[in-house]
């Protein structure tokens, strides 16, 4: 039948076509499309008690529509690392019970008695003592497996090849390793910022520092990355009790620096600290970059032991979280700027009755992040910076 895009309406014989949905009556469905790419549709049983999440990948940007073409295939990408994940933090991702490539359509377990990260702390919620030692232990987990220590040769090259993701790689190098420190239609900022941004494009040594982290963006084949791990793209809540963190949307998945996302988590929890700091809500914002550096750390240790190639010692494993350490916080600060100053802003910020001072602390430390990595070496020196 070839690909075709779904609407509400098509969604009840869609289920039923693919076999996820055998109820005599058809499913309630509702549009929940929220990130830029998308579309999410919820279907749900007359009685509340079955409930399913339909992800399509559109064949543009959703937010930008037809005029940003995009190819669907990203949802490939976005298959390809759920199910390694689920080899290794099943827990920590959404179940899925179907992938569908000719629609690039996923059918996922609905999370909506979870709550976005994002929308939690914006409302002014404390991220808990669980949250961010879930996320820390979820990239440890994931880029462990798929990185040269938890993979044989072999099937790593396989890795590699079969997740090579040029378009949605070629996002990231413009919007968020480029784009911020040039003239481009893209940028835009509130006019309390025309300064700063001003300087941030005149900055050469600065921009000598995020050509580093690109480059290194586009040539680190460490591990298989999420490749959007921001706020957005973590749910959290409880189960029966017990803390739930589950974390969704990897369609910029691809095989690249793991501090690429330790950065986004790190970048977005900073920049939630600023809100806060600018509402008078701070709470346990200030130790979320410990809490989850701790736990990736701790958590990566642990599995050293089980790599599939000896030669790796010891002192290499210190010298490699060094540098993944370094590196996070670089990309932690290139995702801080091109959150105010590119393009897709944060509405952590946005919604603040004056954006301004929190984005101009914002964007100072986003620089500091990327100039002084080297020099930050624990979570004291960032926070000091604070
Ligand atoms: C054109 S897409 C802009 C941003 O949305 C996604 O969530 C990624 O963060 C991307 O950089
Ligand atoms: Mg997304």
């Amino acid at each position: 039948m070839g690909y075709r895009i779904l609407e509400t309406d098509d969604i009840p014989a869609y289920l039923r076509e693919r076999g996820h949905w055998d109820d005599p009556a058809d499913p309630r469905v509702r549009e929940v499309s929220d990130g830029n790419m998308n579309r999410v549709f919820l279907a749900t049983s007359a009685d509340g008690t079955r409930s399913l999440a339909v992800k399509q990948a559109l064949p543009w940007v959703r937010v930008a529509g037809p005029s940003w073409p995009m190819n669907p295939d990203r949802a490939d990408a976005e298959a390809r690392a759920y199910e390694q994940v689920a080899k290794v933090a099943p827990d920590k991702i959404p179940a899925v019970h179907g992938y569908d490539p000719e629609n690039y359509a996923l059918v996922m377990e609905d999370m909506s008695d979870l709550e976005v990260l994002r929308t939690l702390l914006n409302e002014g919620a404390p991220y808990g003592p669980h949250t961010s030692a879930r996320i820390g232990e979820f990239v440890a987990q994931f880029s462990f497996a798929t990185s040269d220590f938890g993979m044989a040769s072999a099937d790593r090259k396989a890795l590699i090849a079969a997740s090579v993701s040029p378009e949605l790689c070629k996002i990231t190098e413009d919007v968020v390793l480029s784009e911020p420190y040039i003239e481009h239609e893209h940028n835009h900022w509130h006019e309390g910022l025309d300064d700063l941004a001003a300087r941030f494009r005149a900055d050469t040594g600065l921009r000598t520092e995020v050509a580093d982290l690109r480059h290194t963006f586009m040539t680190s084949a460490q591990a298989l990355l999420h490749g959007d791990l921001h706020t957005g793209s973590i749910m959290v809540g409880e189960r029966e009790g017990a803390p739930v963190v589950r974390v969704f949307d990897p369609e910029f998945s691809f095989v690249g620096p793991i501090g690429y996302d330790l950065g986004l988590y790190w970048a977005n929890a900073l920049v939630s600290q600023e809100r806060a700091r600018a509402l008078g809500t701070l709470s346990d914002h200030d130790d979320q970059l410990r809490l989850s550096w701790e736990a990736f750390e701790t958590e990566f240790r642990r599995l050293w032991p089980t790599r599939v190639d000896p030669f790796f010692d010891d002192a290499y494993l210190d010298r490699f979280l060094r540098r993944v350490w370094t590196e996070s916080l670089g990309y932690a600060g290139t995702e801080i700027i091109r959150r105010i100053i590119g393009f897709a802003h944060l509405t952590d910020l946005t919604t603040l009755p004056d954006p301004v001072p929190a984005s101009r602390r914002a964007l100072l430390l986003g620089r500091e992040l990327i100039v002084r990595r080297a020099q930050l070496t624990t979570p004291e020196h960032v926070r000091a910076l604070l």
